[in-house]
């Protein structure tokens, strides 16, 4: 999958594209990320990429012809595309979208600045306008590289484990049950026994249980069309999670045949 990213401050986001999953994904060819600055396709001496809106009004804007030139010259390089404008007007972006954008080839993202861009580059060169949640960003930057690690990890052979996405609990609205790592007992507090006792059947029962808990606690609301196995019920039931799941809820749990149980 190609990103390229269109933004006045490349610098933003180098380092974090340089580190980690990403770093790799980018080593293995699972992804090329190409970062544009908007200021080099500028039309005037000064380079100016901002100007005062039309009408008067708070703040500056982004002027159109520096961001048509930058996204002509990505053309250039590699037609095609989906043009995603990261926005706080945009749509709010979900797991769910990140599936949908995993799916496509090529994503050019553009990051806003200032109190937006010319109304006329929204229109006629973009295709979708995301916004990663409802709080006041200075600018797409960050929202672009949400966008970049949430939707390369699940690309086929990114993560270590092929299968680890499509099994990762939030792809069925759970949240993650609680990691430990050596050593054992840290300052005196112990790692869960059944963790270190090699039982896998017993350690995935846990893990799915503990995730459960999780979202109970953290995320009630993440429960509301959840759907559980014959086996996930039964370990749920043990606990008497089921019953308080229902509460949460407000009726009995659902049964589904289709999941894999543990
Ligand atoms: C204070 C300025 N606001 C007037 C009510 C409008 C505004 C313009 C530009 C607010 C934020 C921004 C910069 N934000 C983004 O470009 C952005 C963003 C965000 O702020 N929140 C969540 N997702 C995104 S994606 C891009």
């Amino acid at each position: 999958m190609r990103f390229d990213i269109l933004t006045i401050f490349p610098p933003l986001l180098e380092s974090p594209l340089q580190e980690g999953i990403i770093r790799r994904a980018i080593q293995d060819g699972k992804i090329e990320i190409a970062v544009h600055n908007i200021r080099d396709f500028a039309v005037d001496r000064h380079a100016m990429t901002d100007d005062r809106p039309f009408g008067g009004g708070e703040g500056m804007v982004m002027k159109p012809e520096p961001i048509a030139a930058a996204l002509q010259h990505v053309r250039e390089q590699a037609p095609g595309g989906r043009v995603v404008l990261l926005s706080p007007q945009g749509r709010p972006y979900t797991q769910q979208v990140a599936l949908e954008l995993a799916a496509v080839e090529h994503l050019v993202l553009i990051c806003g600045r200032y109190e937006g861009v010319d109304e006329r580059i929204r229109d006629h060169y973009v295709d979708e306008e995301i916004s990663i949640g409802d709080y006041i960003l200075t600018g797409g930057e960050l929202a672009a590289l949400v966008l970049v690690d949430s939707i390369t990890r699940l690309l086929p052979g990114v993560l270590g484990c092929a299968e680890s996405a499509a099994q990762d609990t939030f792809s069925r609205c759970l949240l993650k049950n609680p990691q430990y790592t050596r050593p054992r007992v840290f300052a005196g507090h112990e790692v869960p026994a059944v963790l270190v006792n090699g039982d896998h059947e017993a350690i995935a029962e846990w893990r799915f249980v503990a995730a459960v808990q999780a979202t109970m606690t953290r995320r009630p609301d993440l429960l509301a069309g959840v759907s559980f196995s014959e086996k996930e019920m039964a370990a749920l039931r043990k606990k008497g999670m089921l019953a308080a799941i229902g509460e949460i809820i407000g009726h009995p749990v659902a049964a589904v045949s289709g999941k894999a149980g543990g």
